[in-house]
């Protein structure tokens, strides 16, 4: 990618723009739709998160923290429920999105405030903890869902509400005489102020954004020292110690790593994405490249889960990459793919494309049950059969944020550039999108991810020339393509896209044949908790093992042998968990054979196994039937 202009060459085709009725998506948003958006609602009424917009609650003084940014909830799950309602028009849903929005606007102070914590509890420590009160995360959440409550319904009055709170964050920060040069502990407002900018028209939103991100980590004494000094607090005393923790600990131009809580630091990149865009500065887009490197090739689990340590949600050392205690949360899953999404964006680089499609496969569905009413905050790669999915969270951060990307996961698929359309993922689904100023209707037929064969067809009013940029995948290291049965002429692209290049007719059919075969994965030598073990991958699948289908004590006593892959098979299994394709092979099982239950430690090693057969499923589908043991990466023989 150049650094020499930061402006993004593609544009994402926007979700409304495209069905999904493939296996593996659309099944998700209909129950999104039907089951997790009214269970979270419920969940929202039960737990006096929307009645605190009425602003007569009480709540003993300090509270704890999650309770503080109670606000965020109801604004995640406005912003999926005004997605589903682009998708699926439902007048009981309409009315209930309505009914929340009025609610919202109804706690807005008259100087345009709008927490509801900082009102009705501690209206007097408004502003005065930035560090850790989310007072601005909370803000960038609820103009997130006033930026979708606008394009879903047409309605102005959420919006007009959102930026009349964000003019006032506008006047009591930033750089002018009279204004606090403070910005918030946990980034969110940094992307949220672009989305309300181009939902508004008004640049002062994008300028408060460039600000909030220029300013972090410039002050000498420290802001958060001087606001923790005028709360009568010592500084020193803070618990995560280093303001990494919240990337405030040095300028943004001075990161070489992804550091602290992971789904702050993904949120933060997203918007300096953004704003690399916006003002065209290549700075801003080699932050986000060195900080890419750093988090993909040292800090990232197969899954697309981030952020290893419970202790501080986030980032600990390179290469540090626990399977058994990861926290990878999901929202840090969500914040990888709304960041890799935008960096996509800027030139059509597919590696950027294979975060986000590994991500949203694996570690980001992983998150919500098939169900639709249960969910993962932590998601590990191993378990001994104790982490189960839960219907709520004390902070449930995680749920809300699970219902926003799936309601809107259209946006992921395509881009559209100067030269013709960009292919992302082969989901199956119908699109229509602009190209070469024509409208083309675009059909993709596939069974993907269970299977690499891709049909495009597209539809034009007249014939056209441009290109039609295929991705091939990371994983897949041989395929074909032809177009109309005929082997096509394509512009192999160094970013991981094949241009195909001619003049469309419609009815032009592309057939793409991506060969999938079953994979073995190490991980680098210096993933110490990783060494001696592979994991087993099927086109964008990581797959796991379960006691559900492996009646072993003790899953790690499994070893797999990666010369045995071949006879692996792919066996599509249309009533298990949905409709999955299970690998079946054959493994070894260490046996406990010259040990007992009084034996920890022996000075001689009794060598014996026995094989065993193995049935693999798709890692995000893990915990759905009967509790039991789970495994990504095994033991190798
Ligand atoms: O602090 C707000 C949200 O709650 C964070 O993004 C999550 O990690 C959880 O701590
Ligand atoms: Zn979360």
């Amino acid at each position: 990618m150049t650094t020499q202009s930061a402006q993004r060459q593609l544009t994402a085709v926007p979700f409304a723009q495209v069905t999904l009725d493939d296996p593996f998506w659309a099944p998700r948003q209909e129950i999104n739709r039907r089951v997790s958006i009214p269970h979270m609602y419920q969940m929202l009424v039960d737990t006096g998160r929307l009645s605190a917009f009425d602003l007569n609650f009480t709540r003993k003084v300090p509270s704890p923290i999650v309770l503080i940014f109670g606000d965020s909830d109801p604004a995640k799950w406005l912003e999926a429920a005004s997605y589903s309602l682009v998708t699926h028009p439902d007048p009981a849903l309409a009315a209930l999105v309505d009914a929340v929005a009025d609610k919202i606007i109804s706690a807005q102070q008259p100087d345009g405030y709008l927490n509801t914590h900082f009102t009705a509890i501690q209206p007097e420590m408004r502003w005065k903890n930035l560090r850790d009160w989310h007072e601005m995360y909370c803000a960038g959440h609820l103009m997130e869902a006033a930026v979708a409550h606008f394009e879903a319904t047409g309605e102005r009055k959420l919006l007009a509400s959102l930026a009349r709170y964000a003019d006032h964050i506008g006047r009591e920060f930033g750089p002018a005489p009279g204004q606090r040069r403070g910005y918030g502990g946990h980034p969110e407002i940094e992307l949220a102020l672009v989305r309300l900018f181009h939902a508004t028209g008004e640049a002062r939103y994008l300028e408060l954004s460039k600000y909030l991100v220029e300013e972090r980590g410039q002050s000498n004494p420290h802001y958060y020292d001087l606001e923790a000094v005028a709360r009568g607090e010592d500084p020193l005393a803070y618990w995560a110690k280093t303001y990494e923790y919240c990337q405030a600990h040095a300028p943004l131009r001075e990161h070489t790593k992804v550091v602290g809580h992971a789904v702050r630091a993904m949120y933060l990149m997203a918007g300096v994405a953004d704003l690399a865009h916006e003002y065209n500065d290549p700075s801003l887009l080699a932050v986000c490249e060195q900080l890419w490197e750093n988090l993909v090739h040292q800090r990232m689990y197969l899954t697309g889960g981030i952020g290893p340590s419970r202790h501080n949600e986030g980032f600990t050392t390179d290469y540090d990459l626990p399977d058994e205690t990861a926290y990878a949360e999901t929202c840090a899953s969500i914040a990888l793919v709304l960041w890799n999404h935008r960096l996509l964006q800027f030139a059509g680089n597919s590696q950027y494309a294979d975060i986000v499609e590994q991500t949203l496969y694996n570690g980001f569905v992983s998150g919500v049950a098939l169900a639709g009413d249960s969910f993962f905050y932590v998601n590990p790669l191993a378990s001994d059969g104790t982490h189960h999915r839960t219907p709520w969270f004390e902070c449930p951060c995680c749920p809300p944020n699970v219902g926003r990307i799936l309601a809107s996961l259209g946006n992921y698929l395509y881009s559209t550039s100067a030269d013709g359309l960009w292919v992302h993922f082969y989901a199956q689904n119908s699109a229509r999108m602009e190209v070469a100023g024509q409208s083309v209707q675009v059909r993709l037929a596939s069974n993907y991810p269970w299977d690499g064969s891709i049909q495009l067809t597209l539809e034009l009013d007249a014939p056209q020339e441009f290109a039609v940029h295929l991705r091939i995948p990371g994983w897949c290291d041989s395929w074909t393509v032809k177009v109309n049965g005929a082997a096509a002429q394509t512009v192999a692209a160094g970013s991981g896209y094949v241009a195909l290049r001619r003049t469309w007719h419609s009815g032009d059919v592309v057939a793409l044949e991506l060969d999938m075969p079953v994979q073995a994965v190490y991980a680098n030598p210096n993933v110490r908790q990783m060494q001696g073990r592979v994991a087993l991958q099927r086109g964008p699948i990581v797959y796991c093992l379960e006691g559900a289908d492996n009646p072993i004590v003790n899953l790690d006593r499994v070893l797999l042998d990666p010369a045995q892959l071949a006879a692996f098979v792919v066996d599509q299994q249309p009533l298990l968990l949905g409709g999955v394709a299970v690998l079946r092979g054959p493994g070894q099982l260490v046996t406990e054979e010259g040990w007992d239950s009084h034996t920890l430690y022996r000075r001689n090693r009794p060598s014996s196994t026995q094989p065993v057969e193995l049935v693999a499923v798709p890692y995000a589908t893990w915990d759905n039937r009967e509790p039991g043991e789970m495994r990504v990466w095994f033991r190798t023989a």
